[in-house]
């Protein structure tokens, strides 16, 4: 009788999902985490999964939604992640990372396409995928396999916007904690996914998406202060540097991006130097650019990714600084480009340009002719901005 009665004041505290007394296991769940994602207090991105971790069940299903920043992403995992994961963690934020550097990378250190390798889809039972990146993975004779923790690599492959890769686990997943990451933005992007036993009572999906929203807010509110300073005209740039900022970023928080020009609106004279300091990766582009901004990789019929090459190139600038290594403190802490003179003729574009420490790209351009000229960045949609020369 007593049973009976905690019988039903579990059903109802868990909405019948948890299983009750001996009777049947419980039903299949899935829970939701969100790749990347956005806030009302900037245009941004965010390289981070939300929450970072999330518990299930033996035969649940983890469904992984990705919001397109213009950062893309994939939900890379296997036991070569595992233990590459594993390696990264034990070697620190500067350490040598060997294993994760053997894995495949969205895309290419330097200029190229999509590496095919790391942006379609694999699933592998063993082994390692192709590591040419030009060479896809053999594309699974079945549908996408259920994860049972035993495959070596198991990659979404590039998730575009608002796409959703789902991951059935098996039902004979052992519990344990199984990690992932994304392949582009490395071990500083990661999550867990922690599978308990199979008749383990699991949070709820608002829970979930509670927890998501918390870590999300965590990060927002790190880089507040250095973003509203620079919106008050207040920016902490190096020597040298301009106060015009294409992209902020807190050095303590670079799992944000703020993807705004501050100012957004710059006033300049005739014949005057406008500058730039550039934190993240960015395009300033002016002009009729050849590809929408944040559109620029796309899938060709045979399911391969390609990226709009003319977008990040650039155009009426001199090609980007070489880049000699990790940020240092001890270099130079900014690297000037001279983009030369504009009048509002043809396209002109910086290309990426990526500053995450010294030296930031000091991109600039001199205005010979009065009028409002408006740029954008062709990574990352809505980051725009105004020149007006009087
Ligand atoms: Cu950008």
């Amino acid at each position: 009788m007593r049973r009976a009665v905690l019988c039903v004041v579990v059903a109802v505290f868990s909405l019948g999902v948890a299983a009750c007394g001996s009777s049947k296991s419980s039903s299949a769940a899935t829970r939701t985490v969100q790749v990347d994602g956005s806030t009302d207090k900037f245009n941004g991105a965010f390289l981070a999964y939300f929450p970072n971790t999330v518990t299930v069940r033996p035969g649940d299903t983890v469904s992984f939604h990705e919001n397109w920043s213009g950062e893309p992403h994939t939900v890379t995992m296997g036991t070569l992640v595992e233990s590459a994961l594993k390696e990264a963690q034990q070697a620190g934020p500067n350490g040598p990372t060997p294993q994760i550097d053997k894995l495949p990378s969205l895309l290419p250190q330097g200029p190229g396409d999509v590496n095919q390798n790391a942006a379609q889809p694999c699933f592998l039972t063993n082994g390692a995928p192709p590591s040419d990146g030009a060479t896809a993975c053999p594309k699974p004779q079945q549908a996408q396999p259920a994860f049972d923790g035993t495959q070596s690599y198991y990659n979404s492959g590039f998730l575009p916007d608002n796409d959703t890769f789902t991951v059935k686990l098996s039902p004979n997943i052992r519990p344990g904690t199984y990690s992932y990451y994304c392949n582009l933005h490395g071990p500083e992007m990661s999550g867990k996914i922690v599978v308990q036993g199979k008749d383990a009572k699991i949070p709820a999906q608002s829970d979930v998406d509670k927890e998501g929203t918390t870590q999300k807010d965590a990060l927002v509110n790190k880089i507040l202060p250095g973003y509203n300073a620079a919106k008050a005209g207040n920016a902490q740039v190096p020597p040298g540097a301009s106060k015009n900022l294409a992209g902020f970023v807190d050095p303590n928080t670079t799992s944000a991006l703020v993807n705004e020009f501050v100012p957004a609106t710059i006033d300049a004279k005739v014949g005057e130097k406008v500058t730039w300091t550039v934190s993240g990766p960015h395009t300033l582009s002016f002009g009729n650019a050849p590809a929408e901004p944040g559109k620029y990789i796309t899938k060709a019929p045979d399911g391969a990714w390609h990226l709009n090459a003319q977008a990040f190139m650039p155009s009426g600038f001199p090609p980007p600084p070489e880049s000699t290594g990790p940020p240092s403190a001890s270099g130079p802490p900014v690297a000037p480009i001279n983009g030369g003179t504009y009048d509002g003729t043809g396209f002109k574009s910086t290309g990426v340009l990526t500053g995450f420490g010294p030296p930031f790209p000091l991109p600039s351009v001199t205005f010979t002719k009065p009028g409002t000229y408006s740029y954008v960045c062709l990574i990352h949609p809505k980051m725009g901005g105004v020149v007006k020369v009087t």
